[in-house]
């Protein structure tokens, strides 16, 4: 997860080392996560001694960390392969266990490579006696370098020039066109490109849940986050008008289009951008074309470079107006209520973010309530929308402070269309917002963010369990709580005993959070990590929650019938 988490921020590879059996066992679930959520990450898993060194003898015995056999396992050894067949094609994009040291640089490399390619986890398995051997250097003056760019394979020149043409008549015929900027875009180095083709163009676009914070929201066409019935209205009905939408780096599941209930204009054409195919489809006919193996990033980088505003013929309603967080309609609360809650939340966190940070959210109750935030310009959203494994979030956002110290900044583009000014001398901080749930089951990350002094903000919601899944089913139900801690003694107990590194605060009125969020806010180089407890009521979640909660439940229904 820590490795997910570096990637994430990076773009580059995570890597994790783990011993065979026990260790990548316990690693497959943030593995299989990464897969599901396009992320890069490389497993190195240290196995028993070559083969070829191995005797018989060797092989019939049973080995720690294997499993033996079902029958006959005091005659037979056991598969050292076990593992090997349980990933390979189906959480991992390339695997190799290397037995041949003669071949073994080649086949790492074409691992990295698919990694780049695929944007997907990948395995090696090294033997423990590889790692003393000697091995042909020449890889490494061939390819010095192995970067996403040239592992991406690419179309031929006259398809993607075909294509280009087919989107611009397409872009160049509409009225209300729209773009959606979606998780891939990240995945494949194409934000950028994304945000200048809006800038070149003044295009309307939208966010999607898996997509959040790839596109700019600082920019004045940006519409909101679109996601079928589980939209802010406002955001649907503008979204209704697009008789052309652009949909890049698009990924289809459940969570990322309102539990499949994506609406389009009725004679909306749109154009999916995926890092396999482009896929055109009209909505009015029901006929689609399918482009396969072309990466999207090809065919954008193109039409950015071939379009001709002039030729523009956009006119979009003029009473419509940049999306504000207001829209959500938010209820208002007595002026006389002071216990902190999720409505509150919800209107005060947007304005703690600082433009170029970076946030990340663990899966539960306020994840929902991001969706609709306007979020500050470059500011870097992470989040396992769709693989949805709690305790994720906080070796995730380890490795994503390890990454901003790799790799500082890199986030941030120095000509990023936005308006938005980023100082040189401003170090993005990392949030991260985080159930106490969630915290429970990887809680112990925090001593590693102790050890190698990550700065970060740290707010554990603390609503006595599971509210989430009070708001799915079984509101009062015991499995749903969890054991009260002492969140404010965690960090000294994980390792700052003087208190020198961190700083806690348990917080329960509204008076004391404005306070400590302006604190953070303003706080400057001040290399701490400060952890924040907000008591929140049990029942106490987000309406964006509640509408996912139903939206679902129709789904069932309709399914049901
Ligand atoms: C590994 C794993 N186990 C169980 C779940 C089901 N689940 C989803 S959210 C959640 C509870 C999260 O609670 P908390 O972190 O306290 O957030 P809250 O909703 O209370 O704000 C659970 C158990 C899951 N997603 N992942
Ligand atoms: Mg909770």
């Amino acid at each position: 997860m820590l490795a997910d988490g570096f990637s994430r921020y990076s773009n580059k590879i995570g890597c994790l080392i783990t011993t065979y059996g026990v260790g990548e066992l316990s690693a497959l679930n943030g593995i299989a996560g990464a897969f599901s959520e396009n992320v890069k990450v490389l497993h190195i898993v240290g196995v028993a001694r070559s083969v070829h060194s191995r005797s018989q003898d060797y092989n019939n015995q049973n080995l720690h960390h294997l499993v033996p056999r079902l029958h006959d396992s005091n005659f037979v050894g056991p598969n050292h392969k076990v593992y090997l067949e349980m990933i390979k094609d189906r959480v991992a994009c390339s695997v190799t266990y290397l037995e041949d040291i003669n071949t073994a640089c080649d086949e790492v490399d074409k691992v990295i490579m698919d990694i780049y390619r695929y944007s997907k986890p990948g395995y090696v398995f090294v033997p423990v006696d590889f790692s003393d051997m000697l091995v042909d250097p020449s890889n490494l003056f061939k390819r010095p370098e192995i970067t996403l760019e040239n592992c991406v394979s690419y179309a031929p020149s006259p398809v993607v020039d075909e294509l280009v043409r087919m989107v611009l008549q397409y872009i160049y015929e509409s009225k209300c066109p729209s773009i959606i900027g979606d998780v891939l875009c990240d995945r494949f180095g194409a934000s950028s490109m994304v945000n200048n083709l809006i800038q070149l163009t003044s295009m309307w676009n939208f966010a999607t849940v898996m997509g959040k914070s790839i596109i700019d929201e600082s920019n004045v066409m940006y519409m909101g986050l679109y996601n079928g019935n589980e939209s802010i209205e406002t955001v649907t009905e503008r979204f209704l008008q697009s008789d052309l939408v652009l949909h890049f780096g698009i990924q289809v599941h459940e969570i990322n289009n309102g539990h499949y209930t994506i609406n389009y204009k009725e004679d909306a054409k749109v154009i999916e951008f995926h890092s396999e195919y482009i896929r055109f489809f009209d909505a009015s006919t029901g006929n689609e074309k399918v482009f396969k193996g072309v990466n999207f990033v090809q065919v954008l980088e193109r039409l950015i470079q071939t379009i001709n505003v002039n030729k523009l013929n956009f006119e979009y309603p003029s009473n419509i107006e940049k999306f504000a967080t207001d829209e959500v309609n938010l209820p208002t609360e007595p002026t006389e209520i002071t216990k902190v809650t999720q409505n509150y939340l919800q209107k005060s966190v947007p304005h703690y973010l600082n433009p170029g940070d970076v946030l990340v959210c663990e899966t539960g109750s306020f994840q929902f309530a991001i969706r609709d935030f306007v979020l500050p310009s470059q500011l870097k959203y992470i989040t396992q929308g769709f693989f949805l494994s709690i305790g994720m979030a906080l070796p995730a956002a380890f490795g994503v402070g390890i990454a901003m110290q790799d790799y500082p900044r890199c986030h941030i583009s120095k000509d990023h269309p936005s308006h938005v000014e980023i100082p040189d001398d401003y170090e993005p901080r990392l949030i991260l917002i985080e159930g106490d749930g969630a915290a429970q089951m990887t809680i112990q990350e925090l001593t590693s963010m102790v050890r190698f002094q990550v700065p970060i903000e740290i707010m554990i919601l603390n609503n006595n369990g599971y509210t989430i899944e009070r708001a799915i089913r079984g509101p009062t139900r015991s499995y749903n709580d969890v054991m009260s801690w002492d969140w404010t003694k965690l960090l000294e107990a994980f390792g700052d005993f003087k208190k020198q590194r961190t700083v806690s605060a348990k917080i329960e009125t509204r008076s004391k959070l404005a306070m400590k969020l302006k604190q953070l806010k303003n706080k400057g180089k001040l290399n701490l990590i400060e952890l924040v407890e907000i008591k929140l009521d049990t029942m106490d979640f987000p309406k964006q929650l509640q509408s996912m909660v139903d939206a679902a439940a129709f789904t069932r229904k309709c399914s049901l019938e």
